[in-house]
C-alpha cells in the first residue's frame, strides 16, 4: 500500500483535492482510503463517505493535531492494510504552524489556497517548507497576477517542491496530481524505524497541561518570554 500525507491550513481545499484525486485514481482501478486528523470537529468523514471513500477520523482534542497524528499513524496504517487499499491518504488539519505530519520517504503534500494572502507561505513553517508537492487551490477566484505572485512566494519558501494548481471544485489539475502521486511511490507495510522529517518543537509548559491561571509563579517548564527592550 502507498501512504500519502496531506496537510495544509484550514479550509484550503484538502478534502476537495483528495476526493478529486481519488476519483482519478479509481479510474485507474486503484482503491483509495482516507483518514482525517483534526482537533475539535470535522465533517470531512461525511464528505469522503459521500464520495465512496472509506474513512476513519481522529480528533486530537487538547493536543497538537500533528503530535496526535504521529501517535496514531501506525494504527491507521494497519487499518489501511487490512482494508487492502492501494493508497491510503491522511489528511491533517494544519492548525499548528510549528509542526508537520511529514515522514521521511513518505510523499508529503501541502495544500494551500490563493485566497489566504501572499504572506501566508512565510507563516506556515514546516508544513509548507518540507512538502514534496505543493497544491495551490482557488485559482479561479483570483487574477493571473495574484496567482503568479502567490506561486512565487511558495517557491521562495520551498524551492524543491513540485507546485501544482488544482481546482477543488471542478477537479481541474487532479488528473496530473493523481499521475504524480503514482510516480516513485514506495510500498509501506510498516512504519517501524521511520522518522519524521522535522522534530516537532516541544511546548511543554503549564498551559499545555491545563493551567488557566495567569502569573509567573504558575508558569513552569518550557516558558519563553518576549524581549520588550529589544524592540523600538
Ligand atoms: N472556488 C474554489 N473553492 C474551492 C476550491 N477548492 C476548495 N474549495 C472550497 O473551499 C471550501 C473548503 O474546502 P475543503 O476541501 O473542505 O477544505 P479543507 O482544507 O479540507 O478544510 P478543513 O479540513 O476543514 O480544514 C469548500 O467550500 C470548497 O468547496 C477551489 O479550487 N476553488
Ligand atoms: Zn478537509
Ligand atoms: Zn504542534
Amino acid at each position: 500500500m502507498n501512504l500519502i500525507t496531506f496537510s495544509g491550513p484550514p479550509s484550503s481545499g484538502k478534502t476537495s483535492v483528495i476526493i478529486k484525486m481519488a476519483a482519478q485514481l479509481a479510474l485507474k482501478g486503484l482503491k483509495v482510503g482516507a483518514v482525517k486528523f483534526d482537533c475539535l470537529h470535522t465533517d470531512d468523514d461525511l464528505a469522503y463517505e459521500r464520495a465512496g471513500i472509506p474513512v476513519k477520523k481522529g480528533l486530537s482534542g487538547a493536543l497538537c493535531p500533528d503530535h496526535y497524528f504521529v501517535s496514531n499513524i501506525e494504527a491507521v496504517l494497519d487499518w489501511g492494510l487490512n482494508q487492502k487499499f492501494d493508497i491510503l491518504v491522511s489528511e491533517s488539519a494544519g492548525l499548528c504552524n510549528r509542526c508537520s505530519p511529514y515522514i521521511k520517504e513518505i510523499t508529503a503534500v501541502c495544500v494551500i489556497d490563493n485566497l489566504s494572502g501572499i504572506n501566508t507561505p512565510r507563516k506556515i513553517g514546516p508544513m509548507l517548507r518540507m512538502a514534496d508537492v505543493v497544491v495551490i487551490t482557488k485559482g479561479d477566484i483570483v487574477s493571473q497576477a495574484e496567482r503568479e505572485v502567490f506561486a512565487a512566494r511558495v517557491h521562495a519558501v520551498n524551492p524543491a517542491a513540485i507546485v501544482m494548481h488544482v481546482n477543488g471544485l471542478t477537479g481541474q489539475g487532479s488528473y496530473e496530481l493523481a499521475g504524480l502521486m503514482q510516480v516513485g511511490q514506495k510500498q509501506v507495510d510498516s512504519l517501524k524505524g521511520s522518522r519524521l522529517r522535522f522534530s516537532m518543537p516541544s511546548a511543554l509548559c503549564s498551559y499545555c497541561l491545563g493551567e488557566t491561571r495567569i502569573g509567573a509563579s504558575y508558569q513552569m517548564g518550557n516558558v519563553r518570554k518576549i524581549n520588550m527592550e529589544e524592540q523600538p
